[in-house]
């Protein structure tokens, strides 16, 4: 997160990391991406996040990358499904979008706590100019390897034909994605990030309404971060999480 700041305990309960080692290793797991907790055995994460061949954990309830933390759950992901239309091109991913299942017992995986909690998802579309928050350990302005401590920063949502402008992003927009950012620059989403959430407030409940998914660099100005329009892919994570939960 470039221009961001250190989130507290229990603010953004549904942000996982999601950690990655090769099959059968003895090597510790490292942070590959964010995610974001939508039911207790569901992580919504990007599609461009999932690297096959490689056990797969997600820490949750936890802010700093390196300690353990009395307030954190660790669980195995017992299976990644990345979305059927899933496509990136040079410059751009489309249908960035993943579901992991968490292992448990009897349909609970994570337990609800003060610290681990899921997110909601959106029920109707937002405005352009909502104020929304970002969050991850990803890429900062000082850091090229990323955040040890949780950090978030506010965006704003960018209307799709503006974004499409040809001094942003031109033609390669699609509806799967949308705009969030600051145009002048400074405060993004960077690598390290991808798959976390970007959540806004909605009737006073904090719905995920997009996932990091790319950009052009990371703050620069006229190149906002992209995220995975959530709210199209609803149809797509009710027909996964309910075939096999
Ligand atoms: C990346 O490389 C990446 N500024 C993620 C987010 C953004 C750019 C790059 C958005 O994963």
């Amino acid at each position: 997160i470039f221009g961001g700041l250190k989130v507290s305990p229990g603010a953004l309960p549904w942000q996982v990391s999601l950690q990655v080692r090769p099959k059968r290793s003895t090597r510790q797991f490292q942070h590959i991406c964010g995610g974001v907790l939508i039911e207790s055995c569901w992580i919504l994460t990007a599609g461009h996040c999932i690297e096959r061949g490689n056990d797969m954990q997600v820490v949750m309830g936890r802010l700093s990358l390196d300690t353990d933390e009395p307030t954190e759950q660790i669980i195995n992901v017992e299976e990644a499904i990345v979305h059927e239309n899933y496509r990136e091109t040079p410059v751009s991913v489309h249908n960035d979008i993943a579901l992991l299942r968490l292992e448990g017992t009897d349909g609970v995986c994570a337990n609800e706590t003060q610290f681990v909690k899921a997110a909601c998802l959106p029920e109707e579309a937002l405005d352009d100019g909502e104020e929304c928050t970002i969050s991850g350990w990803g890429a900062t302005e000082e850091s090229d390897y990323g955040s040890n401590h949780l950090l978030e920063a506010n965006v704003l949502l960018i209307n799709q034909a503006k974004c499409s402008d040809s001094n942003i992003y031109g033609t390669v927009l699609d509806n799967t994605m949308f705009c969030a950012g600051h145009l002048k620059g400074g405060i993004d989403s960077c690598q390290g990030d991808s798959g976390g959430p970007l959540t806004c407030e909605q009737n006073n409940t904090h719905v995920v309404y997009g996932l990091v998914s790319w950009g052009d660099q990371c703050g620069k100005k006229n190149k906002p971060g992209v995220y995975a329009r959530v709210s199209h892919f609803l149809d797509w994570i009710k027909s996964k999480t309910q075939a096999s939960s």
